[in-house]
């Protein structure tokens, strides 16, 4: 079966699913809010749901039930590769089922076929100035290629709500297809003289993606890229890129808006821009310490960072209380292909030293490093050093995930978003009652 008639084989048993469970439950309380949680980002509040990923605060991330070691044994690998390929992810999140290697093999043909670029594409990337951020490049090319929406000419011409799936079905696949020749079209653009590079047919999704933004030949960089496309696609619904796909989504916005608006809410440093923040951060603190500091001087600069009102990036997490298993398999990777890289070493130094600051300082709920506290150090060993370009390859991973559950939000016909918001007079009236 292809992939379409495996999800579509999928639908019906999840509507009915959902169906009884809203008939017969629908009354049952799941969540209770405070008042904290109303002016405090509504941490903890059980009130979206998102099937593609579950995160635990002490486990971390599963995929559908996998989690990260599980699936780096368990998906499929490109020849002669160690690292799982994110098309075979897509799957899992997608489906919920492990894919077989032709099944990955289909999702790569797939979105090579549509992932050329439209001229009037690359006209519009052209014309943003070189050294506008890389995110807001990004965003923009992606919301220029709404018009291409077929989700949107087929609304228009009045198709049945039970059937939006599929058109934004096939929205996702020609998205998800361009989007690593985008990430790549801007970093040629903006740091390589517009020298592009074109794909190469025998390479998979990942692998092109690595290719083309062509800043080594180093094979281990093409693994790299496929471990960090899997590592970064999805953590469950609530986070802000996440979040913000849905909510716009949920106007029956297409999949261009929907992915635009999470990819803006992605650019926030405190969420996937941190990966920049970290690095620069790393990189100030090298240079100011005069290369690699030892643990006294590294303690000193983080309270000095803490005590002019910053946050340490890279550290801390809205829901995990453990270590981020994504810092984890990254910092395996490092272990096996960088271990002598000298940033590298200033990233492990600060695995000892930051908790027990963060610890002391008593604010943080969770002092651990989370992913962005490891991406840039890699990429950077690589030599992609503009950091400035770091979260355009957090969103293109990310990608997989929102948009996954984008095409299950129509399958289900989740409702249009619109909680109700209080006023504080409200909220003083309440509390008094
Ligand atoms: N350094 C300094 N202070 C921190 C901190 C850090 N790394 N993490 C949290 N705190 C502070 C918060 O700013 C907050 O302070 P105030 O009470 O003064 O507002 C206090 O500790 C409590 O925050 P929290 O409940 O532990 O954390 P939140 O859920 O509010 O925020 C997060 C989570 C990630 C935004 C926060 O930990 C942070 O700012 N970390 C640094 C930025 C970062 O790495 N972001 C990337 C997260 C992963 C991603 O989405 O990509």
């Amino acid at each position: 079966m292809s992939l379409k008639e495996t999800f579509q084989s999928k639908i019906d048993p999840m509507r009915n699913r959902v169906r009884s469970i809203v008939k017969e439950y629908g009354d049952q309380k799941i969540s209770d809010v405070t008042v904290a949680q109303a002016y405090g980002g509504m941490r903890g509040v059980k009130c979206i749901v998102t099937e593609t990923s579950a995160l635990d605060p002490f486990e971390g991330i599963r995929f559908r039930g996998y989690n990260i070691p599980q699936l780096r044994e368990k998906l499929p690998k490109a020849p002669g590769g160690e690292e799982p390929l994110p098309e075979g992810l897509f799957y899992l999140l997608l489906t919920g089922d492990l894919p077989t290697e032709d099944d990955v093999k289909e999702i790569t043909e797939e979105w090579k076929k549509r992932g050329v670029l439209p001229g009037y594409l690359t006209k519009i990337m052209d014309a943003i100035p070189d050294d506008t951020h890389p995110m807001t490049q990004f965003s923009a090319a992606i919301v220029a290629l709404q018009k291409d929406s077929v989700f949107s000419q087929q609304y228009r011409e009045g198709i049945s709500k039970m059937e939006y799936w599929d058109p934004m079905y096939e929205d996702v696949m020609n998205l998800l297809a361009k989007l690593p020749r985008i990430a790549a079209y801007i970093y040629r653009k903006s740091y390589r003289n517009g020298d592009h590079i074109p794909a190469d047919p025998d390479l998979d999704w990942g692998g092109n993606m690595a290719h083309m933004l062509g800043v080594t030949d180093d094979p281990a960089f093409i693994e790299l890229m496929r471990l960090y496309l899997v590592l970064h696609s999805d953590h469950e619904g609530g986070n802000v890129s996440a979040h913000t796909t849905h909510l716009v989504g949920s106007a029956l916005s297409d999949a261009y808006y929907s992915l635009a608006a999470g990819m803006n809410g992605l650019a926030g440093p405190l969420h996937g821009l941190a990966n920049q923040e970290v690095l620069r951060w790393v990189m100030n603190l090298m240079d100011e310490l005069g290369g690699v500091p030892t643990k006294e001087q590294l303690t000193k600069y983080c309270w000095d960072t803490l005590n002019s009102g910053q946050v340490i990036p890279g550290y801390g997490h809205a829901v995990l209380r453990q270590t981020d298993p994504r810092y984890v398999a990254q910092r395996e990777f490092s272990l096996k292909h960088l271990p002598d890289d000298k940033i590298f070493t200033v990233v492990s130094a600060l695995y000892d030293v930051v908790p027990p600051i963060l610890e002391e300082q008593g604010k943080a709920k969770n002092p651990w490093p989370n992913v962005d506290a490891h991406s840039g150090v890699i990429l950077l060993h690589y030599g992609m050093t503009e950091y400035d370009f770091y979260t355009v390859c957090f969103g293109v991973s990310r990608a997989l995930g929102v948009l996954s559950s984008l095409i299950w939000d129509r399958v289900l016909g989740l409702a249009i978003e619109r909680p109700k918001t209080v006023t504080t007079d409200w909220v003083e009236e309440q509390v008094k009652k």
